[in-house]
């Protein structure tokens, strides 16, 4: 007989996933977290094991603890045991939730940031666990420096739980050296953080990222959902991929070359769009909001035009109705060349066109010159004017850190430089 193990982590009840008008439940992560319990029973798992951050912050404590708890209950009721850690998120909540002492089926290891085992046992068969919480919002050192394997007992397989940034240096949350698992005596390391799907190890010790079970942003495309362990004799773990994630995200490209009025550049993304949505529908059984960022590439003669073609393309709705899944918009990012003939000959000349082709050729190329220097100089103080007015204080967090800034910018110059070139060169041929 095999033990099985249903993992996930960073689910954020609490939280919604963004880009989606349509106010129904699937889009709330609470529904994901229900989801989960569900399948954990139907599929009569032994263990749910949580990596952190299954709460979104303190401050959702009201909201999130009548799911996690009815959830708790109903795993109880299916003799489920469920181990955890605490992340950064839910460092403060998980213990206190644990405290309570309501659920004996519920387990938080590692409190306080010392490592702890625990071994569970069913019938003949013996699996141990393995983890550490955090014990504050900040960690700024590798918790397996602490890791200790004389408090791992060598012939039972065992399971590592842990919330942790790996092969990120400077992390304030808890950076862990890749290499720091390797001599830990523990099977398969299951983390939390990462809400991208990653497996950084197969081989053992197994370290994996299951991500997020419910992709919230953008930022998390593809299939999304825990994974299920299987602990097959002689100590051999088998991983599969659960895709339960109500909301999916992607991004789609479309060439609008040769796309000369609004009917063809439309025709062109709606066509690419239920194409891209129907070769996905083997896999968007589980999946009610498929949702795509759409980027325009290719030539053309005037992108200002483009612009205002797809403005409303946030209104865009295609049910397919075997999933019953709603394929939707989120927004349009243009990456359109102008219809230049020879762009270098254009930078030659002195006229305003000319000069758009130089910054142009410059700002494509990653040349600084002070053209390009003064503008984005400009974009920045505009910008932060902007982003720290105190009107936005509200949606401000101290988590959030912006490293694309810089390559927005040059980005959104450029097409600027782009668009604004278009429309000089469609002016003077009228
Ligand atoms: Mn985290």
């Amino acid at each position: 007989m095999a033990l099985t193990i249903l993992a996930t982590g960073d689910i954020h009840i609490g939280k919604k996933s963004s880009g989606i008008k349509h106010n129904t439940e699937e889009s709330a992560t609470k529904y994901t977290w229900s989801r989960i319990v569900d399948y954990a029973i139907k599929s009569k798992v032994d263990i749910l094991a949580l990596t952190g951050d299954i709460i979104d912050q303190d401050n959702r404590y009201f909201e999130a603890i009548g799911p996690l708890q009815a959830g708790f209950e109903k795993l109880k009721q299916a003799n489920i045991s469920v181990f955890m850690v605490a992340g950064n998120h839910d460092f403060d909540v998980l213990p206190q939730l644990v405290n309570s002492e309501r659920y004996n089926n519920v387990h938080l290891l590692g409190a306080k940031g010392k490592w702890e085992t625990k071994v569970f046992s069913k019938n003949s068969e013996q699996l141990q666990l393995v983890g550490w919480s955090f014990p504050s919002r900040h960690v700024s050192e590798d918790p397996l420096l602490k890791f200790n394997p004389a408090i791992i007992s060598p012939n039972i397989t065992t399971i590592g739980l842990v919330h942790g940034d790996v092969d990120t240096l400077n992390s304030k949350y808890a950076p862990i050296s890749l290499n720091n698992f390797l001599n830990t005596s523990v099977d398969a390391w299951i983390l939390g953080h990462i809400h991208k799907p990653q497996i950084l190890r197969s081989s053992t010790p197994i370290v994996y990222y299951p991500g997020s079970p419910h992709a919230l942003s953008a930022k998390e495309q593809g299939v999304h959902g825990p994974i299920l362990l299987t602990v097959q004799p002689q100590r051999d773990i088998v991983i599969e991929e659960i895709p339960l994630s109500p909301v999916r995200y992607e991004t789609l490209s479309v060439d609008i070359t040769d796309k000369n009025n609004e009917e063809e550049v439309r025709n062109a993304i709606t066509s690419r769009l239920y194409e891209d949505a129907h070769s996905k529908d083997a896999d968007l059984e589980n999946v009610s909001y498929l949702v795509y960022d759409v980027v325009l590439i290719g030539n053309h003669s005037n992108i200002r035009e483009v612009e205002m073609w797809v403005k409303f393309i946030n209104d865009y709705e295609l049910e397919i109705s075997t999933t019953e899944t709603l394929v939707l918009v989120r927004k349009t990012e243009l990456d359109i060349q102008p219809q230049v003939t020879n762009m270098e000959e254009l930078a030659k000349e002195s006229s305003p066109a000319g000069v758009l082709a130089k910054w142009i050729i410059a700002l494509q190329n990653g040349e600084s010159t002070e053209a390009a220097k003064r503008l984005l100089q400009k974009w920045g103080s505009v910008h932060s004017s902007i982003t720290q007015a105190s009107t936005y204080q509200p949606l401000r967090t101290t988590d959030r850190f912006e490293p694309e800034q810089q390559q927005d910018k040059k980005q959104y110059i450029l097409n600027e430089c782009k668009r604004i070139l278009t429309e000089l060169i469609s002016q003077q041929e009228q």
